[in-house]
């Protein structure tokens, strides 16, 4: 017994020593071996591609240079005596890696990523960037470091094509820098797709050339609330009395589609409809039922304001689109759908006429046609329609969608009758909920509870969906509904550590997910800290 403790205790160390510590990439790769030895990026360090590759190269080398402060030369051939990071397109790899996929060797000689096109090309360089010491994401120059990285063998692709954030930048508005900033941010992580929340009650966020008034007065609402509103007596609420808003121009649009572009993030522009729209009737009250004059919502919570649904209305919010489908190239564009209440319409006696005329029994069939109306227009311009999942209720629009919010139930429905769909449930992706039991040590977030492990935990396919429904899951996306994040800093604190959880599983193959979920997490957390100030900090450090 005795003997057996000590040369256990002999073969502990050895054991530790000789076994080589998986290095923390987010998500986790499919498959990873590592071995002995290393590679040190230095300044004669090159990169090699062919020329069609020349704006992925520079985008490495924008990566890599501003910490290292090496030149890292771009070549279109390996030079004798150089160390190099190679990057190379092999389409024979799209049947074993798909699109997005790249396999990335490492040795004391370089670092070479393989990929079938240049999506898997981008996400090696992510690899890459996270093998690296964590000062790699240091915006100016690190001395003193040694950019080692192992020597490793990694085959790497997605578990989904959906691989999502939401920001709402309707209750708040958020600067184009920190959008673009967010939009980096999935990209490291191997997100896909980021959905732009632009139109709300509290506020209208893109410039429309047809509807001027749509951001001179839909933009900028008098004041906000202070804290949650009272439900049951609104004279006890308090508002701040400072004038919020501001909205993006076309050409500012332009110019995160196409920094995502370049980051592989398709933007999906999301321009709600019929609810969640009284900044735009706001601006054009005879989009609305009562006629009657209001100015964008100061408070949070669902306003009653709906659109009416005249023909009128459907052409003004076509008209709408078709300045966004110039603006987003995006195959996917989504129009709300969510939480519109009926009261108006029902209480309405044209209304009531207009849904005789249709032929709709109820104001759900009536949401229903209005659905309609957009998913044909969107498919005629050759784009898909995605709707929040009360799209199903009054029968749902035959290209349609569906985002799976309210648990995964109506993501379930719609599979099973063919619709494709994003699972969204507040369950495991609403980062707008609390993070920690102790809430009070928060600030002050829309309620619930969402910690890091339940965001892990998640598999976006439900165990009761067969095999051949499952197809229809695209993927999943996080929420940040932002009534309670006033700054960039808040939205940033919120989604933090909770969107490196959800990267992980979206993208790595459900039994691969680490046990040990918070200890590469907050690896990685550490090495984002660095880039300027990360703020979702406290799970980490507790
Ligand atoms: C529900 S989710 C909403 C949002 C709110 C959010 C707050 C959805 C489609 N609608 O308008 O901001 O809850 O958690």
């Amino acid at each position: 017994m005795l003997f057996l403790l000590a040369a256990l205790m002999l073969a502990a160390p050895i054991a530790a020593f000789a076994q080589i510590v998986e290095p923390s990439i987010i998500p986790r790769p499919v498959a990873i071996t590592v071995s002995t030895g290393q590679f040190t990026l230095a300044r004669g360090t090159v990169i090699v591609a062919p020329a069609a590759l020349r704006a992925q190269a520079l985008m490495l080398a924008g990566y890599l240079k501003p910490a290292t402060g090496y030149p890292f030369q771009i070549l279109t051939a390996p030079r004798a005596g150089a160390g190099a990071i190679e990057l190379h397109l092999d389409s024979a790899l799209l049947d074993s890696l798909g699109g997005e996929g790249y396999r990335l060797s490492s040795n004391s000689r370089g670092v070479v990523i393989l990929a079938a096109r240049p999506n898997g090309l981008f996400y090696g360089m992510q690899t890459l960037r996270q093998m690296l010491p964590p000062q790699i994401f240091g915006a100016k120059r690190v001395a003193g470091v040694k950019w080692t990285l192992l020597s490793a063998e990694i085959v790497d692709y997605p578990r989904f094509a959906w691989r999502g954030m939401h920001l709402d930048v309707g209750r708040h508005f958020m600067p184009k820098a920190f959008v673009k900033r967010y939009i980096e941010l999935l990209a490291l992580h191997k997100m896909n797709t980021f959905h732009w929340h632009l139109t709300e009650d509290q506020g209208w966020r893109i410039e429309i050339a047809r509807y001027p008034r749509l951001t001179s007065v839909g933009a900028w609402r008098r004041e906000s609330l202070v804290g949650r509103p009272d439900y049951r007596d609104s004279t006890k609420n308090r508002y701040d009395r400072r004038r919020h808003g501001g909205f993006y121009t076309q050409a500012d649009i332009r110019e995160v589609v196409a920094f995502a572009a370049a980051r592989f993030v398709t933007v999906v522009p999301e321009i709600e409809m019929p609810g969640h729209a009284q900044a735009a009737i706001a601006a054009y009250p005879e989009l609305g039922v009562t006629g009657a004059r209001m100015s964008p919502w100061t408070s949070w919570g669902v306003s009653e304001n709906i659109l009416n649904p005249e023909e009128n209305t459907v052409r003004f919010m076509q008209n709408v689109l078709d300045e966004v489908l110039t603006l987003f190239p995006s195959p996917f564009i989504h129009v709300g759908g969510d939480e519109a209440l009926k009261k108006q319409w029902d209480e309405n006696p044209r209304v009531q006429a207009r849904m005789r005329e249709l032929g709709a029994k109820d104001a759900h069939e009536l949401q229903s046609w209005f659905i309609r109306r957009m998913d044909a227009y969107l498919t005629e311009k050759g784009r898909r329609l995605v709707g929040w999942d009360e799209i199903l209720e009054g029968g749902l629009a035959q290209g349609a969608t569906v985002m799976s919010w309210r648990g995964v139930k109506g993501g379930l429905e719609a599979a099973r009758a063919g619709h494709d769909v994003v699972m969204t449930p507040t369950t495991y992706t609403y980062f707008d909920y609390y993070q920690s039991r102790d809430s009070t040590k928060e600030p002050l977030a829309i309620g619930g509870f969402l910690p890091l492990d339940s965001v892990y935990a998640f598999n976006p396919i439900p165990a009761e969906l067969s095999p051949a429904d499952a197809k229809r899951i695209l993927g999943a996306q996080g929420q940040l509904w932002t009534e309670y994040m006033k700054t960039p800093r808040q939205v940033e604190y919120m989604a933090y550590p909770r969107s490196t959880a959800l990267a992980e599983v979206v993208w790595t193959p459900d039994e691969r997910k680490d046990r040990e979920y918070s200890a590469p997490v907050c690896a990685l957390l550490g090495k984002l800290k660095l880039v300027s100030g990360m703020s979702g900090w406290l799970l980490c450090s507790v």
